[in-house]
């Protein structure tokens, strides 16, 4: 029996929220717009692009499409310099452990995220090895809560959508999920992420007896 275990990057198994929260605060300061931390939850699992257009509009900026660039770049730069210093401390609990597990299960994992960065934040925590497919934001159209990215990992890895997993921090992600008839499993905070089939703060929060189940279905 197999499944497709399908994980998002960014909150799911390393924290780099906080790295693309200092980089847009940088670059809001720098512009003259106020951003805080309840904002930038709302830029989980959203593209670049669509990130720099929510915060022009809450700070009501319109800014020419060569300045548009110009910032993009700008806030990618001051990100990777962030993720320059990221090593495997970053992983978040856990997170190897159920990797292993899926593993020694051979069960099939695809990488399935928003950000272009993915490749290199994978490989700086050194998790590259485990996944049979990567789908990150340079092979997608449409952002979540769109299935594309979901969809095309599941196709990668050959899996039947109804027998993938998905884990994901993102409410867009949870939706992007469900429309894709994936069993949606949210990690964090469980009122963000009430649409998802089940929810754990994070993966310690996580019975092997469970992922038991999933492979499964
Ligand atoms: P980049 P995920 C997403 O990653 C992040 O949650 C989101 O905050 C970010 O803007 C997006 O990637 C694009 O990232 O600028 O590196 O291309 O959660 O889908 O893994
Ligand atoms: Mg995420």
């Amino acid at each position: 029996i197999m499944s497709g275990f399908i994980f998002d990057l960014d909150g799911v198994i390393v924290d780099t929220a906080k790295y693309h929260y200092q980089a847009w605060k940088q670059l809001a300061d720098k512009i003259g717009i106020e951003f805080s931390l309840e904002q930038n939850e709302q830029l989980k699992g959203v593209s670049r692009a669509d990130s720099l257009n929510k915060i022009l509009e809450w700070g009501q900026k319109t800014i020419s499409n060569e300045t548009f660039t110009a910032l993009m770049k700008e806030k990618n730069e001051q990100y990777l310099d962030f993720i320059a210093t990221m090593d495997d401390n970053e992983i978040l609990p856990d997170v190897s452990k159920v990797l292993n597990y899926l593993k020694t299960k051979k069960q099939k994992i695809a990488l399935g995220s928003a950000s272009k960065n993915a490749v290199q934040i994978l490989e700086k925590v050194k998790l590259t090895h485990y996944f049979d497919a990567i789908v990150d934001g340079n092979q997608v159209t449409n952002a979540k809560p769109n299935p594309e990215v979901f969809l095309n990992a599941a196709k990668q890895i050959n899996v039947q959508p109804e027998h993938c997993i998905v884990f994901e921090d993102s409410l867009a992600g949870i939706q992007a999920a469900n429309i894709a008839n994936m069993v949606s499993i949210g990690i964090g905070d469980a009122s963000i992420l009430a649409e998802a089939d089940y929810v754990f703060k994070d993966f310690s929060e996580m019975s092997l007896e469970f992922i038991d189940k999933l492979i499964n279905l």
